[in-house]
C-alpha cells in the first residue's frame, strides 16, 4: 500500500530507463529545447510537424492568426487557413496507401469477455467509405450536423470518420445522457439525422438506446424540429430478425445472441433505417471532400455554468495536428504499441484518444464496450493481459474504485507489457497515483497525469514518459505550444510559488474555435475574465520546483467521476418537481467519484420532505440529465443562506454539506439563523 503519510507522495519518480532509452523525448533538456521553439516560433514548430500529414493544397493565408484580447476586437483563432486536407484521409487512407492496410486499427472488446472483434486499416477504410456513401445517399452534405448516440462499438468510430470524410460535422452525445439531454443537443445543433444502436449491455445493465432515441425524436418534434432519419446499428440482435406487428408501428423482437438478453425495440417506418441494410447496398469507394483547415470538424457539448450546455466547436487542421502530436509524445507512441484508452467516445477523451489521435498515428487501439467491474474487478488487467497492452489510459475515479477490491485482482494478471499509464478527467489523489504506479505498473511504468478539457482538444499540461520526473498528483508541465499562467483574482500574475486561476496566453492548434451558434458566449466564458488570456475555469498551484498542480474547478461546476456537471443544470432539473420552489447544489467530496453533488431543496407549502420525495427528486435528475448525474445527497432546506442582494452563498452550503460549522464570515447574510437550521436538518447518512 502506498505510504502517502510518510512522504512517498513528495518523492520524484524518474522515467524508467527502458522507456527513456527509446522515447521520442529523452530528457528535460530536450523537452525544454523543443518547448522553447514551440512557444517562440509556433509557425515554425507546428509547420514542421504539419509536413507529416497529407495536405491536398498548401495554405494560402497566414500559418497562425489570432486575437486573444476581446478589448481589441472579436476573439479569433486560425491555423493554416486556406490549406486543404481531410482528417479521415490522414487517419485511414494514408496508412492503407503506405502499405499498412493489414495492420489492426482497432480490437473490439465487448462487455462480455467472449465477445470480441477486430478491424484492419483496409477494412476500416472500406466501412468508412460505405457509410460515407450512406450519409450522402441520405442527403447529408458538407457542413450538415449529424447526431451520434451510440455505445462503444466499432461503428461509432466508423460514423465519425465517415462524417469527416464528406465534411459533415459530428455531434456525439454520450450514451449515458437522457432523452431530454439528447433532444436538447439535437435541437441546438439542428441535426436532421441521428445515428444510434438498438441497445447495449454495460456490465449487467441493459440500456435501450433506441427507446431513448425515440423519446428524443418525439421531444424534438414537439418543439417543431424534425429528425428525418434515424440509422440504427443492430448490435444486441446480430442474427435473423423477427418482426412482430404492433399497433401502427412494428416491434422488432429479434432473437438475441444470448436468450437472456432479448431487447424489444419499436420500429418507426417513417424514420428508422437499419445500418446493416444501408451498408449492404453502399459502395466501398467514396471520394474525399477536401476541407479547409479551419472548416468545422465536430462539436461536442460540455456543461456550462449557466446550466445550458455549450457546443464546443473544433476545426479540421489544427485538431488533426494537435490530437496526433499529443498522442505521439504523451503516450510515447511506437508502431508496435497496443494502446488502450478506456474512455467512452461520447466524451472528448474518446474523440481525441480513442479515435483521432491513435488512428492518425496509424496505431492499434482497443474499443472497450464494458465496465471495469464486469465480470469482476479484474477486467482491466485481464484485458491488458489478453491484448498485451503497452499504453493504458483511464480515469482516477476508475482507479479509486478498483483499488478498493484489493491488489489481487491486479496481480493475478500479467501486466509486463505495460509501459505508460495515463490518467485524465480530474485531479488524481496521491494515494491512487501511487497505487497505479506501484501495483498496476509494478514500478516499471511511467505515469502521465494529463490535464486538459473538451475545449483544449488535447493534453495541455502533462508529463512526457521518457523525460519528466513526476510527482504524484501533479500534471507537471505544459505540452509544446502551451503557455500557462497562474493569475490572482485581480489578474496579477503569480510568477513563483502560489495558487490562482489557470489561464493560457497563446493559442495552440487543437483549441476550440467557438461555441456553436454563439460566439459571444465563447468570448464571455473563456476570454472576458482576464483580457488576453484563455481561462480554463480551473485553479492551479505552482510549487517551489515549478510543477503545476491543478486544484479543481473554481466556477459552479462539479466533477463527478470525471464528468463535468453544472450545478445550475441540476438545480433547474430539481425545481421542475412540483414540490420544489428553490434548489441549490454544491459539490461534496466522495472517496470514489472524487466529487459528488449535495442538493438543498426548499419545498412548497403543503409538501413534506420524505424518503419517497427524495427518491423522486433523484429520479427527476436522472431523467432530465442522465443516470450519471444522479445526486448522492438531498437535504431539506426551509431556507437558503442568501446575501442581502439575494445571492445564495454556496460557500456556506459547502460547509453545511460536510458538517463543518466553521463557516467564516457570515455578516453579509440576510438571515443568519437559517444556517443553524440547515446544520440541524443535515441527514445522518452523509
Ligand atoms: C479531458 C476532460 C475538463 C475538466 C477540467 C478539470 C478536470 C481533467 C484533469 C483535470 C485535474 C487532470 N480535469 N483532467 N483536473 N487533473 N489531469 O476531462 O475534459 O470533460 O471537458 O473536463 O476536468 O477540471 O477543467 P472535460
Amino acid at each position: 500500500m502506498a505510504d502517502v503519510e510518510n512522504g512517498e507522495a513528495d518523492l520524484l519518480y524518474f522515467p524508467p530507463v527502458e522507456i527513456q532509452n527509446e522515447a521520442h523525448v529523452q530528457s528535460m533538456d530536450q523537452y525544454r529545447e523543443m518547448y522553447k521553439k514551440s512557444v517562440e516560433d509556433p509557425a515554425g514548430f507546428w509547420g514542421e510537424i504539419a509536413k507529416q500529414y497529407h495536405w491536398e493544397s498548401p495554405q494560402t493565408g497566414q500559418f497562425l492568426s489570432y486575437n486573444f484580447d476581446y478589448t481589441k476586437g472579436p476573439i479569433s483563432i486560425k491555423w493554416l487557413e486556406g490549406a486543404k486536407t481531410n482528417i479521415c484521409y490522414n487517419a485511414v487512407d494514408r496508412h492503407v496507401e503506405n502499405g499498412q492496410g493489414d495492420k489492426i486499427a482497432f480490437y473490439w472488446e465487448g462487455n462480455d469477455p467472449d465477445d470480441h472483434g477486430k478491424i484492419t486499416y483496409r477494412e476500416l477504410r472500406a466501412k468508412v467509405c460505405k457509410f460515407a456513401n450512406v450519409l450522402r445517399n441520405l442527403g447529408v452534405q458538407k457542413g450538415d450536423r449529424v447526431a451520434i448516440y451510440m455505445p462503444m462499438i466499432l461503428e461509432i468510430s466508423v460514423a465519425m470518420l465517415a462524417c469527416a470524410r464528406i465534411g459533415a460535422i459530428h455531434s456525439i452525445v454520450f450514451g449515458g445522457f437522457s432523452s431530454e439531454s439528447l433532444a436538447d443537443r439535437i435541437q441546438d445543433a439542428k441535426c436532421r439525422l441521428l445515428l444510434t444502436a438498438d441497445g447495449v449491455w454495460r456490465g449487467s445493465k441493459l440500456l435501450n438506446l433506441k427507446e431513448i432515441s425515440d423519446e428524443a425524436i418525439a421531444k424534438c418534434r414537439q418543439h417543431g424540429h424534425e429528425v428525418e432519419k434515424c440509422v440504427v446499428v443492430r448490435h444486441l440482435s446480430p442474427f435473423e430478425e423477427q418482426v412482430v406487428e404492433g399497433d401502427g408501428d412494428s416491434v422488432e423482437e429479434p432473437p438475441a445472441k444470448r436468450p437472456a438478453r432479448q431487447l424489444r425495440i419499436r420500429w418507426h417506418h417513417d424514420y428508422d433505417l437499419w445500418w446493416h441494410e444501408l451498408m449492404e447496398k453502399a459502395s466501398d469507394e467514396c471520394d474525399i471532400v477536401w476541407m479547409d483547415a479551419e472548416d468545422p470538424l465536430f462539436m461536442l457539448y460540455t456543461s456550462g455554468s449557466t446550466g445550458k450546455p455549450k457546443g464546443v466547436l473544433h476545426t479540421v487542421g489544427g485538431y488533426m495536428i494537435y490530437s496526433s502530436t499529443t498522442f505521439k509524445y504523451v503516450f510515447d507512441y511506437h508502431p508496435d504499441d497496443i494502446y488502450w484508452c478506456t474512455a467512452d467516445v461520447g466524451w472528448i477523451t474518446g474523440h481525441t484518444y480513442v479515435t483521432y489521435g491513435p488512428l492518425i498515428n496509424g496505431a492499434t487501439g482497443i474499443i472497450f464496450e464494458g465496465t471495469p467491474f464486469y465480470p469482476d474487478a479484474g477486467r482491466f488487467w485481464a484485458t491488458v493481459e489478453k491484448y498485451k497492452v503497452t499504453k493504458f489510459y483511464t480515469a482516477p475515479t476508475a482507479i479509486r474504485a478498483i483499488m478498493r477490491y484489493g491488489d489481487e485482482f491486479v496481480t493475478k494478471y500479467d501486466r509486463s507489457s505495460l509501459k505508460v499509464l495515463g490518467t485524465v478527467g480530474e485531479p488524481i489523489n496521491p494515494e491512487a497515483w501511487l497505487w497505479y504506479y506501484n501495483v498496476v505498473g509494478n514500478k516499471q511504468c511511467a505515469i502521465v497525469d494529463t490535464f486538459w478539457q473538451t475545449e483544449t482538444g488535447g493534453h495541455v499540461l502533462t508529463p512526457l514518459p521518457g523525460a519528466t520526473p513526476t510527482k504524484p498528483g501533479s500534471a507537471t508541465f505544459p505540452f509544446f505550444g502551451i503557455v500557462p499562467h497562474i493569475l490572482s483574482e485581480d489578474g496579477k500574475e503569480i510568477k513563483d510559488e502560489g495558487e490562482g486561476y489557470l489561464v493560457f496566453s497563446q493559442p495552440w492548434p487543437g483549441m476550440m474555435r467557438t461555441v456553436y451558434g454563439n460566439h459571444e458566449r465563447f468570448e464571455t466564458t473563456y476570454f472576458k475574465k482576464f483580457p488576453g488570456f484563455y481561462t480554463t475555469g480551473d485553479g492551479a498551484r505552482r510549487d517551489k520546483d515549478g510543477y503545476i498542480w491543478v486544484t479543481g474547478r473554481i466556477d459552479d461546476m462539479v466533477n463527478v467521476s470525471g464528468h463535468l456537471l453544472s450545478t445550475a443544470e441540476i438545480e433547474s432539473a430539481l425545481v421542475e418537481h412540483k414540490a420544489v420552489t428553490e434548489a441549490a447544489v454544491v459539490s461534496h467530496p466522495h472517496s470514489i467519484k472524487g466529487e459528488c453533488t449535495y442538493c438543498f431543496v426548499t419545498l412548497r407549502e403543503g409538501y413534506e420532505f420524505t424518503e419517497d420525495l427524495e427518491i423522486e427528486l433523484k429520479r427527476m435528475v436522472r431523467t432530465k440529465i442522465g443516470p450519471f448525474a444522479e445526486p448522492d445527497f438531498i437535504q431539506n432546506a426551509p431556507g437558503l443562506p442568501k446575501t442581502r442582494s439575494g445571492k445564495i452563498m454556496r460557500r456556506i452550503l459547502r460547509k453545511v454539506a460536510v458538517g463543518n460549522r466553521d463557516i467564516g464570515d457570515a455578516s453579509t447574510l440576510a438571515d443568519e439563523s437559517v444556517v443553524d437550521l440547515l446544520f440541524d436538518l443535515r441527514p445522518d447518512n452523509v
